[in-house]
């Protein structure tokens, strides 16, 4: 308060004007930092970001990597969501795994929080459970998805 009991209008005024100049200095210093961390190994997309471990593992390996991080497996819920994660795997050339299982129930595919999947985007004829023995997903180079054994050996990308 000033000598005259009101709140000090102007100097708040100045205080609101340095902070909004501090908050445009760590923007800008923010973006900075992501387009580098994100280079060459990360997406982001919204909210989420993917990010490759550069290794291949099978499904129980690659989601002890990605809960151990504090990530998951990528779980892409829209087009754009996976485009994104697409264009991770294209760079890499490999086919990667998703979070998705249908070990539960055989044709049910679900998220390891054992929600039901609300987006896909399987190859023609996929899913086909080939053998009696997928319950994996993986992510080809074209973007499309295919069930696989989760004992296949493939790249390891996580979601944050
Ligand atoms: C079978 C055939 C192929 C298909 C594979 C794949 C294995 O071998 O139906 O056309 O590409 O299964 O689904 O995961
Ligand atoms: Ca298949």
């Amino acid at each position: 308060k000033g000598e005259s009991g009101f709140p000090d209008i102007s100097a708040l005024k100045q205080q609101v004007e340095a902070l909004r100049r501090q908050l445009q200095t760590l923007q800008a210093s923010f973006s900075h930092y992501k387009k580098a961390e994100l280079f060459p190994s990360g997406q982001s997309i919204g909210d989420k970001i993917f990010k490759t471990v550069g290794s291949e593992s099978n499904f129980e390996g690659a989601q002890k990597m990605c809960t151990q991080a504090g990530g998951q497996l990528p779980s892409p819920r829209s087009a754009a969501e996976n485009a994104a994660l697409q264009k991770l795997i294209e760079a890499q050339n490999k086919s990667a795994l998703l979070s998705l299982t249908d070990t539960k129930k055989e044709g049910t595919f679900i998220y390891p929080s054992g929600e039901p999947m609300v987006f896909s985007n399987w190859a023609p004829g996929e899913p086909n459970n080939d053998g009696g023995a997928e319950d994996c997903v993986e992510m080809f180079t074209n973007g499309k998805w295919n069930d696989r054994s989760c004992g296949e050996h493939l790249l390891v990308i996580c979601e944050f």
